[in-house]
C-alpha cells in the first residue's frame, strides 16, 4: 500500500505556467508557504494542489498537466469564475473585511457562486487524490470552504485549515454576507489554526453570535464532528536567510550599499503594495519626523520597496499613485543635490539582494494597518545574525503578539509614529537586549517549525477523536438477537426522538416516531421522558405501552399504570433562596427571564446576548451551588437554561429508579440531547449491565458511547434495531 501522504490546497501552486510557443513550461516561483513546507516535503510523501497562475485554453490542457505532472496537481480555472473567486469576492470582499477595512466592500452575488464553485472545483480535485489515512492541509481564506466539502465526503483523512489572514471580530465579521457559509467551511476541518490567540479568539465570538454555537477554549462541537482551534504562529526560516548572506553576489551588494549609505543611518521598509501595508501612513510620518528634527534631514535614508501587487484592481492603482505623490513631494521637499530621502523600488527583487537591504537597515519601519503575521518583521531580525537591530512595528500585526523587545506604534498616530522614530534613530547600536529577545522568537519557531507543530496538533485532534464517541450503527454493533430479559430503553423527547420546535402546539410525536415506540414497546420495557405536563404527554403516548415522565422527572407512570399521587414536596426553598438569586439575574441580563413551574425555577437566557449570557449563566450557576450545598435540590445547566429542582425530581434520578426497578435487565439504552440528559447518561454508565448504550442526538463530544446527527437518525437507528429484532424472534426456535 502507498504511503499516506500529505496534501496540501493552496491556491497557487507554488509553481507558474508560462506559454511557451506552442508549448507549456514551469517557472518556479516559491513563495513563503512553499518555503515553511520544505523541509516537510523533504520527509515525507507530498502533494501539492493549486491553480498554476494563468488562464489555460482547454485545447492546451493535456499539454499544460503534462508540464505540471512533477509539480502537483494543477486546477485549471475558467477566466470569468476566477475573476468572480479570485479578483472579487476573495480580495474585494473577504480581503478588505478581514482586514477591518470595511469601506472597501463589494459583494456580488455571481461572485459568490463563483466562489463556490471554485472552492468545489479544489474540493474535487483533492477527493481525486486522497486516500483513507492522507493528511489534507487546506490553506487561507479563498479556500474557507473547501475543509466542509471533505468532510461531507467522509473521505477518512485528518483535515487541517490554516488562516493567513486575520480573523476580524464579530462586530465586523458579521457584515459579511455568506457570514453562516464562511464559518461552516471552516469548520469542516478538523483543525482550524491563527496566528495569534486573538484571531482564534474573534473566530469563537462569531461562531457563538452569528451561528450560536458555544465553544470551549479549544475546540467546537458540531453535530457529529469537534473543531479544534489551535494558534500557530508562523515563522520564516533563518537558516535559508543566513545561506543568502554567504553567497558572493550578496555580499558584494552589502558593501555597495554600505558604501553608498556609510554616512547615514537607514530605514528599512519592505511590502506589497497593499492598502493594509499602511505605505501611506508610513511615509507621511517619515515626512513629519524629517520635519520635526533638521538634524537628520540630510542623515537618514528610508529604502522603501513596494512590490507591485494586483495591480489590475483599481484600489490598488489609486494606492500607487497616492505612494507615488507621497515619495515625489517628501524628496521634492527634502531632497538636496546629494542627497534623497526616500529610495523608492517598485518591483520585486530577489530574496538574496532582499537579505543584503535588511542587513543594511539600522531600522525596519513595518506598519500595516492589519496584517496577519507580517513576514517581513521575522526576515529583518533572521538576517542581521549577529548584528542587532531596531525593529518599528504596527501593534496591528500578528507578529506584534510575537515579537516582544520590537517597538510598537498605533499606524494611525502619525506624530507617534514620527517620535518613535526619532528615538529609535538615537538607540541605534544600544537596542542588542531587545533585538535578543526577538531573536528568541525567530529561531526557535521556524517556518519548519511552524508546519511540524501543526501537523502534530492536527494528528493528535484526531487520533483523539476517533478516540471519542462512536457514531450508533445499532443494528451492527448490538446483539442481533432480543435479550432474554426484557431491555431498558430511557428516551429523552424534545431535541432527541423529535426536533425541537418553537411552538409547544406543534411539538406532538410525529407518525413515525409513534410507531418506532409502539413496536419497540412489544419487545423491551420503554420510557419517554419530556418536560410536559402529564396531561399533555397522555394525549401524545397514552395509547402507547411505554412508561412516560413528566416535567423533567416530576412524575413517573409505568407502562398502562396510572400516574401516582403528587407527594407533598416542600418548595420553600426556591421562593425563599433561589428566587430573589434569579431576579437579580434577571434585572441584570436583559433579555433573560424567569419561569416557575410545578417543581422547578428556570433562568432562560435564549434572548440575550450570548456572550453575556454564557458568562452570567455561568455565575449564575456557581452561586445557587453554593447557596444550595447541602439542600436536597439540584442546580442543571440545560439548553440556554439554568434550573433549579429537588434532587429527587431530576432525570439522573428518575433514571436511577427505573434501574432499580429493572434490576433483572442487562441492556439498557439510553439517548438524550443536552447537558442534562449528559447527566443522565452517567448514572446509566455506572450501573452494571452487560449491554450499555448511551447515546447524544446531535453532536459526538459527549460522556456517552455513542451519538447520531439528528433525531431522525436516532429514530432510523431504533426502527432497525426493532426490525432485526423482530425478525430474530420470528425465526426462533419453538
Ligand atoms: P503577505 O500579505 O504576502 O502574506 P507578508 O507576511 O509581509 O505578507 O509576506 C510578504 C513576503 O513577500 C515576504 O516574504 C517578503 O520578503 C516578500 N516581499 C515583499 N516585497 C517584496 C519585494 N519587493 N521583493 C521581494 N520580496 C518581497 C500573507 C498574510 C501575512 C502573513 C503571510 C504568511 O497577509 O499576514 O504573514 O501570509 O502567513
Amino acid at each position: 500500500m502507498a504511503e499516506p501522504k500529505l496534501i496540501v490546497v493552496s491556491v497557487r501552486l507554488p509553481v507558474r505556467l508560462v506559454e511557451d510557443g506552442t508549448d507549456w513550461r514551469v517557472d518556479a516561483s516559491p513563495g513563503g508557504l512553499a518555503t515553511a513546507l520544505r523541509a516537510v516535503s523533504q520527509r515525507r510523501s507530498f502533494t501539492w494542489v493549486g491553480w498554476p497562475g494563468t488562464d489555460v485554453p482547454s485545447q492546451h490542457l493535456p499539454a499544460a498537466a503534462a508540464a505540471l505532472e512533477e509539480y502537483g496537481v494543477p486546477v485549471f480555472l475558467d477566466y470569468e469564475v476566477f475573476q468572480g473567486f479570485y479578483e472579487q469576492f476573495s480580495n474585494q470582499l473577504i480581503w478588505p473585511l478581514f482586514h477591518n477595512i470595511s469601506g472597501r466592500l463589494k459583494f456580488d452575488r455571481t461572485a459568490w457562486y463563483q466562489f463556490e464553485a471554485v472552492n468545489e472545483q479544489f474540493a474535487t480535485a483533492v477527493r481525486a487524490v486522497a486516500r483513507p489515512g492522507d493528511t489534507i492541509w487546506v490553506h487561507d481564506y479563498q479556500l474557507a470552504l473547501v475543509p466542509r466539502m471533505l468532510r461531507e465526503s467522509k473521505l477518512e483523512c485528518p483535515i487541517g485549515f490554516f488562516l493567513h489572514i486575520p480573523f476580524p471580530s464579530h462586530e465586523t465579521y458579521r457584515t459579511l454576507p455568506a457570514r453562516e457559509e464562511i464559518l461552516r467551511g471552516m469548520l469542516g476541518a478538523d483543525l482550524i489554526g491563527f496566528h495569534t490567540y486573538e484571531y482564534c479568539q474573534h473566530f469563537r465570538d462569531s461562531c457563538l453570535r452569528v451561528l450560536g454555537l458555544e465553544s470551549e477554549r479549544e475546540t467546537i462541537a458540531l453535530p457529529g464532528h469537534l473543531a479544534h482551534l489551535g494558534v500557530h504562529p508562523i515563522g520564516v526560516d533563518p537558516q535559508e536567510i543566513g545561506e543568502y548572506a554567504q553567497l558572493p553576489e550578496v555580499r558584494d551588494q552589502f558593501e555597495g550599499l554600505r558604501n553608498r549609505f556609510r554616512t547615514k543611518k537607514v530605514i528599512l521598509g519592505v511590502d506589497r503594495l497593499d492598502y493594509t501595508k499602511g505605505i501611506p501612513e508610513k511615509l507621511l510620518a517619515f515626512e513629519e519626523f524629517l520635519g520635526r528634527n533638521p538634524q537628520w534631514q540630510t542623515g537618514v535614508v528610508l529604502v522603501q520597496v513596494a512590490s507591485p501587487s494586483r495591480t489590475e484592481v483599481r484600489e490598488y492603482q489609486e494606492l500607487k499613485r497616492e505612494v507615488d505623490e507621497l515619495v515625489g513631494r517628501i524628496n521634492g521637499r527634502y531632497g538636496t543635490f546629494n542627497h534623497t530621502p526616500i529610495v523608492y523600488i517598485n518591483r520585486m527583487i530577489p530574496r538574496s539582494q532582499l537579505s543584503a537591504l535588511y542587513r543594511v537597515a539600522d531600522i525596519a519601519f513595518v506598519t500595516p494597518l492589519r496584517d496577519g503575521m507580517n513576514l517581513v518583521a521575522l526576515e529583518y531580525v533572521a538576517a542581521r545574525g549577529d548584528q542587532p537591530g531596531i525593529l518599528v512595528l504596527s501593534e496591528f500585526t500578528g507578529a506584534a503578539a510575537c515579537l516582544a523587545g520590537s517597538r510598537l506604534v498605533n499606524p494611525h498616530n502619525i506624530s507617534l509614529m514620527a517620535d518613535v522614530l526619532a528615538e529609535a534613530l538615537q538607540d541605534t547600536g544600544s537596542a542588542a537586549a531587545e533585538f535578543q529577545q526577538m531573536c528568541e522568537f525567530v529561531h526557535s519557531n521556524t517556518s519548519g517549525v511552524w508546519a511540524d507543530r501543526f501537523l502534530e496538533h492536527l494528528a493528535n485532534v484526531h487520533e483523539v477523536h476517533r478516540s471519542g464517541a462512536c457514531r450508533l450503527k445499532a443494528t451492527a454493533d448490538f446483539t442481533r438477537h432480543v435479550p432474554e430479559v426484557r431491555p431498558l430503553f430511557i428516551l429523552d423527547y424534545g431535541g432527541t426522538l423529535q426536533p425541537h420546535v418553537p411552538e409547544v402546539s406543534e411539538a406532538e410525536p410525529d407518525l413515525r416516531v409513534y410507531k418506532v415506540l409502539q413496536e419497540l414497546a412489544s419487545v423491551a420495557s420503554v420510557y419517554v421522558i419530556s418536560g410536559r405536563p402529564a396531561d399533555v404527554l397522555e394525549s401524545w403516548f397514552g395509547d402507547l405501552p411505554v412508561g412516560l415522565i413528566c416535567e423533567d422527572g416530576a412524575a413517573v407512570r409505568g407502562p398502562g399504570a396510572e400516574w401516582p399521587e403528587v407527594p407533598e414536596i416542600d418548595l420553600t426553598v426556591l421562593d425563599t433562596l433561589v428566587l430573589p438569586i434569579m431576579e437579580d439575574f434577571v434585572r441584570h441580563t436583559p433579555g433573560s427571564k424567569l419561569e416557575r413551574r410545578r417543581v422547578s425555577l428556570v433562568w432562560h437566557y435564549r434572548a440575550t446576548d450570548p456572550k453575556l449570557a454564557a458568562l452570567r449563566a455561568k455565575e449564575l450557576y456557581a452561586q445557587l451551588e453554593g447557596t444550595l450545598r447541602g439542600l436536597p435540590f439540584t442546580v442543571l445547566a440545560g439548553a440556554r437554561a439554568v434550573e433549579v429542582r429537588p434532587t429527587d425530581l431530576t432525570k439522573s434520578s428518575v433514571a436511577e429508579q427505573l434501574l432499580q426497578s429493572h434490576s433483572d435487565t442487562h441492556f439498557v439504552f439510553c439517548a438524550g440531547n443536552d447537558r442534562v440528559d449528559e447527566a443522565m447518561f452517567e448514572v446509566v454508565l455506572r450501573s452494571q449491565r452487560d449491554t450499555i448504550i448511551t447515546c447524544l442526538v446531535g453532536g459526538e463530544d459527549t460522556v456517552g458511547q455513542y451519538f447520531v446527527e439528528s433525531p431522525a437518525e436516532l429514530v432510523s437507528q431504533l426502527e432497525g434495531l426493532v426490525s432485526l429484532w423482530r425478525r430474530s424472534m420470528a425465526t426462533a426456535p419453538g
